[in-house]
């Protein structure tokens, strides 16, 4: 968290961290598209020819709560193996985690995987993962099958974080996963700084201020209670021991894009 006194302005970085190919570009795509157009800043991707994230994609919100000017700075992290240290690098202050698993059956190993590599990544940066806020999406839910319903379910019940199920190339489920994670973060940085009594900010007005900013927000948030937890370790599924190869595929040269207003 960054907290500009003189401009009264209130900085804050979530992080959409999770395996290659799992959607967090799509899902930063997605929530794109559904913030007013007159609000909106520019969605910037560094991609390979491929589609792959080369660095890390960035978009900005930024909207008013009270009389502080509050900016959500979103970013994804680079899935392929290579580029371990970038993720590294993109962890740093983060102030809240999306983690975007990959329904397909066959990525269980690889979503526990890059699980603990953030866990990794985050204690090298001097974060923890019990004490950030966090939720986990399971996107390509069009591409799971009924092992991967049972897998979220036992998640749910852990109760550990909030869990969401997405199709982030429809939009399905991407707002209900930022907006929960907006939620959990303003319990996080009110309970450590003290906003509500220091700057005067209120949770239900800072919600709805980022609900203003959206094109058809779901109905409100039904997900958190009061009572639930605000964040701790998931004990991730058992699984075979991880592959820590690390392959350096041949790289096709960078595009960048700026989606403008
Ligand atoms: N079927 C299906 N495909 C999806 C979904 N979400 C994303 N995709 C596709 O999955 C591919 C990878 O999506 P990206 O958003 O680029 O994945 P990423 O996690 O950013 O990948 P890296 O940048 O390499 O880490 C793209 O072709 C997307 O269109 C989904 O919900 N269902
Ligand atoms: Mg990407």
């Amino acid at each position: 968290m960054q907290f500009n006194t003189a401009q009264r302005e209130l900085t804050l970085k979530i992080v959409y961290y999770g395996p290659g190919l799992s959607g967090k570009t799509t899902n930063l795509r997605a929530l794109y598209q559904r913030i007013q157009p007159a609000l909106r800043g520019h969605l910037m991707t560094l991609d390979t020819a491929d589609d792959r994230t080369l660095f890390f994609d960035t978009l900005p919100l930024v909207f008013k709560s009270g009389n502080l000017k509050v900016k959500l700075k979103l970013f994804t992290v680079p899935g392929q193996v290579m580029h371990n240290s970038t993720r590294r690098i993109v962890l740093q202050g983060a102030d809240a985690i999306a983690f975007i698993a990959d329904s397909q059956p066959s990525k269980r190993q690889e979503n526990y995987k890059y699980w603990m590599n953030m866990v990794e990544n985050l204690k090298i940066n001097g974060l923890s993962i019990e004490n950030l806020p966090h939720v986990v999406q399971w996107n390509k839910k069009d591409l799971g099958d009924a092992s991967t319903a049972q897998a979220v379910e036992n998640m749910r019940k852990e109760g550990r974080q909030p869990v969401f199920e997405a199709v982030a190339v429809s939009g399905e489920g991407v707002l209900e996963t930022f907006l929960a994670l907006v939620e959990l973060t303003f319990d996080r940085i009110d309970k450590v700084y003290l906003l509500g009594d220091k700057l005067g900010l209120d949770k239900a007005n800072f919600v709805e201020e980022v609900r203003r900013c959206l094109v058809d927000p779901p109905a409100q948030s039904t997900y958190l209670t009061p009572s639930q937890p605000v964040a701790a370790v998931r004990t991730p599924e058992p699984v075979k021991p991880e592959d820590k190869h690390e392959t350096s595929p041949e790289q096709k040269p960078p595009t960048k894009k700026v989606e403008g207003k």
